[in-house]
Parts: structure tokens; C-alpha cells; sequence
């Protein structure tokens, strides 16, 4: 199987960190947003990674599905596990939020460096902060390894990634400790973002 990807990209690095957890071999296949290769586009009509190329030549997309379906194909470990099924996907459903929020402000940097908007980016600032609030008060609900883990781990260190100010040191202290642990799995030493 292929995944489609960018070394930056959040939602590409939790299916990324799932399969290393699960040892499932994936060929990561490095995309170009700007020049979109024909692969991705036929994979993804929406032109977004990352995209799964299964071995039959079907596609899944977006993270969320992509997630879902590495987990369907071993045990070794469950990482959405039934009990907890939708407590998970609510705690991807708010790191995809934030990923969402923070893509959102490095958009609006780049592409108006000079005028960016910035009653727009105080408020993704402002939803950043109450986001990373709640994680650092209901941290304890992360105590198991899971996609909600996965999720949160990666949302967070894509902020420290892009916008290190808005998590800086001292402001959540659970959660950057939790973190800091957390980032010593091989799987998010090996999908660290870069540029
Ligand atoms: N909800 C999607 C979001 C994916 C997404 O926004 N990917 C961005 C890169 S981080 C992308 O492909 N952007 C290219 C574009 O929109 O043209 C997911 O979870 O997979």
C-alpha cells in the first residue's frame, strides 16, 4: 500500500504513527501541493493528502477513514478499541479540529504576509487556546495508547511545529510533559514534521 503524504502534514503523520504502531508496511510517497501529481488526483478528486492507495489500486481518503481502516487490519494493537469507540473519534474529531485552526493561520501568514487578516487569526488563536485548555484539564482520559492519543500528540506538536508561542513553555504544563513522553515512541521519532 501507498500513502500520500507531506513531511508537514498533521493528518498525514496520525495514519503515518498508526501503521509504524500496528507494523504495517506502507511505501510513503512524498507529494508536491503545489505541482499535484496525477497519482493524488486520481486517488483524492479533492487534491488533499493524505490518500491511501491500496494494493487492488483503490483509494481511501482522508485521515479519519485512512485510520480506520489500518486499524481493521490487525489487532496487534487495537488502537479504536470498540468499547471506546466513539469517545475516540471525538477526541480525533477535536485534533483534527485544531489541525484544522492551525493550517488555517499558516495559510493566512503565507499567503498575506504583509495584510494578513488579523481578527481572523486572534480568533484561531483564541479557539487554539480553549482547545488546548480542555486537553490539558481532561488529560487523564489519554492515559491509554489509542487514536485518541495518536490524535492529540499530533495536533499539539504541529502547534509547536508552526506557532510555537501558542503553546509555549509554562502555559500547559501537563500536557507538554505529556507529550515530551509521548514523542519518545519510535513512531513519532520517525515522522517528526519538517518543512
Ligand atoms: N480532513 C482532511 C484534511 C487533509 C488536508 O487538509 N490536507 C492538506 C495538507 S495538510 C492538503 O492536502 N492540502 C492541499 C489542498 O487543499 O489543496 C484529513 O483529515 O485528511
Amino acid at each position: 500500500m501507498k500513502l500520500l503524504y507531506t513531511k508537514r502534514s498533521p493528518y498525514s503523520r496520525k495514519a503515518q504513527v498508526m501503521a509504524l504502531e500496528k507494523n504495517i508496511p506502507l511505501e510513503w510517497v512524498e507529494e508536491d501541493l503545489i505541482r499535484k501529481s496525477p497519482q493524488l488526483l486520481e486517488a483524492n478528486p479533492l487534491g488533499k493528502i493524505p490518500a491511501l492507495i491500496l494494493d487492488d489500486g483503490q483509494s481511501l481518503f482522508d485521515s479519519p477513514v485512512i485510520c480506520e481502516y489500518l486499524d481493521s487490519l490487525n489487532d496487534t494493537p487495537v488502537l479504536i478499541p470498540s468499547a471506546q469507540r466513539f469517545a475516540i473519534l471525538r477526541w480525533q474529531a477535536l485534533a483534527d479540529g485544531l489541525m484544522d485552526g492551525t493550517v488555517a493561520m499558516y495559510l493566512e501568514k503565507i499567503r498575506h504576509p504583509q495584510d494578513f487578516n488579523p481578527k481572523f487569526l486572534q480568533n484561531q488563536e483564541n479557539n487554539c487556546a480553549l482547545v488546548l485548555r480542555y486537553f490539558e484539564e481532561h488529560l487523564s482520559e489519554l492515559a491509554d495508547f489509542s487514536l485518541a492519543s495518536i490524535s492529540v500528540a499530533c495536533a499539539v506538536d504541529y502547534i509547536n511545529f508552526r506557532f510555537p508561542h501558542l503553546n509555549a513553555e509554562g502555559m500547559y504544563p501537563k500536557l507538554q510533559a505529556w507529550l515530551t513522553d509521548f514523542s519518545k515512541r519510535p513512531s513519532m521519532q520517525n515522522t517528526v514534521p519538517t518543512n
